[in-house]
């Protein structure tokens, strides 16, 4: 084939951001069809990058000049955005969540099930971070033992009052739950929510900061802090803790300096697009080259229905102060975990050629 032809739906910071990637860091891809709710905004990057305008999002998957379609709308569009890309068989990145509740995305998994083939990628930009990728590397080479607990931090520096705590949830917390599951392999089967003194720059009713705990199908412990209003920077660090060592990662990588003054320091990363476009890129990049394929090469419709799961949790424990057991059934009684293929685990793996090869240091050694 050649290009992979893409339609954009939602073109807001997140989608002009992506066509704005793929329009000039990305092989392989010609963005052909954009969509907006605001065709004014549609038509102003549909002109930037010589695509045409198609006003409804339906449409514009049906379009006989599209391959492949990535969705960048808000969340409550994407369950019916999401089935029509299924209905058509043509592979779809869509930006988390993948659908708002936990039937409807379950739904998605049973039915690219029924189609037989992975079409459905969901947003989860973090699995492709350089760091994330190496932290994971190192503990599936064992080299810190049994990995026993997890410990997120997820601060950004400021956010707009519909940033409520069960927002915080959804839509923050939520890649701490994917890079959970990531990093260890495993299902989160609870969640509590621990609401304390709430920064002043939160609207009433919100708590900001929040721990929230999850445990893990293992019994492992998963902590997140998470913090929407420092006022300072961007702050996203997993630290994994083995039985025989620990990793950390996102400590700022950036250029430190020393002055004469006697000061040292570096500079503190802005927001999410600074921290994560390296991942950003590499995740398109790898969801064309898969397209072009026939298939996808990321998070698929498991991961953003057990992201759903785990979230809806988290709101029901952030309101009743208790502890809440995961349902990865999809609130129907159903056998869990319809994924294309064996029914076990999402068939991608990490690229062992694109990643850093970094080992922990022996942390056994000689020491006594
Ligand atoms: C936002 O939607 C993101 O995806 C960012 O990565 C995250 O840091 C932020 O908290 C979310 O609201």
């Amino acid at each position: 084939m050649s290009g992979l032809r893409i339609a954009v739906l939602g073109v807001g910071m997140m989608g002009a951001f992506h066509v704005e990637t793929l329009s000039n860091r990305i092989h392989g891809a010609q963005i052909t069809v954009i969509n907006d709710f605001l065709a004014e905004k549609a038509e102003q990057v549909a002109t930037q990058v010589a695509a045409r305008v198609v006003g409804d999002p339906i449409e514009a998957i049906n379009d006989p000049d599209i391959d492949a379609v990535l969705i960048a709308t808000p969340g409550a569009a994407h369950e019916a955005q999401v089935n029509a890309c299924l209905d058509r068989s043509i592979p779809v990145l869509c930006e988390k969540p993948l659908t708002t509740d936990v039937p409807s995305a379950y739904a998605i998994a049973q039915k690219e099930k029924a189609i037989g083939k992975r079409l459905v990628q969901v947003g989860f930009q973090r699995r492709f971070d350089a760091e994330y990728a190496a932290l994971k590397k190192l503990i599936t080479s064992g080299d810190l033992g049994n990995p026993l607990m997890l410990h997120c931090t997820h601060r950004n520096p400021a956010v707009g009052d519909h940033f409520t705590s069960e927002f915080m949830i959804r839509d923050s917390v939520v890649h701490e739950v994917d890079v959970a599951r990531f990093l260890l392999d495993e299902e989160l089967t609870s969640v509590q929510v621990i609401r304390g003194l709430s920064t002043s720059s939160a609207p009433p009713g919100t708590s900001d900061p929040m721990l929230v705990i999850f445990e893990t199908e293992s019994g492992r412990i998963v902590t997140d802090e998470i913090y929407v209003r420092t006022q300072v920077a961007y702050e996203v660090r997993t630290e994994v803790i083995g039985e025989k060592g620990s990793a950390f990662i996102g400590l700022d990588q950036n250029l430190l300096v020393k002055s004469s003054d006697g000061r040292w320091g570096g500079q503190i990363t802005p927001n999410f697009i600074e921290r994560f476009g390296a991942a950003y890129q590499t995740e398109l990049q790898r969801w064309v080259d898969a397209a072009r394929n026939g298939t996808i090469d990321g998070p698929g419709s498991w991961d953003g229905f057990a992201a759903v799961a785990v979230c809806e949790a988290g709101v029901q424990a952030l309101h009743s102060g208790q502890k809440v057991q995961v349902r990865l059934d999809g609130g129907l009684n159903a056998p869990p975990r319809p994924i294309v293929g064996d029914g076990g685990q999402p068939d991608w793996r990490l690229d062992e050629d694109a990643e850093p090869d970094i080992h922990a240091p022996d942390l056994i050694g000689d020491r006594p």
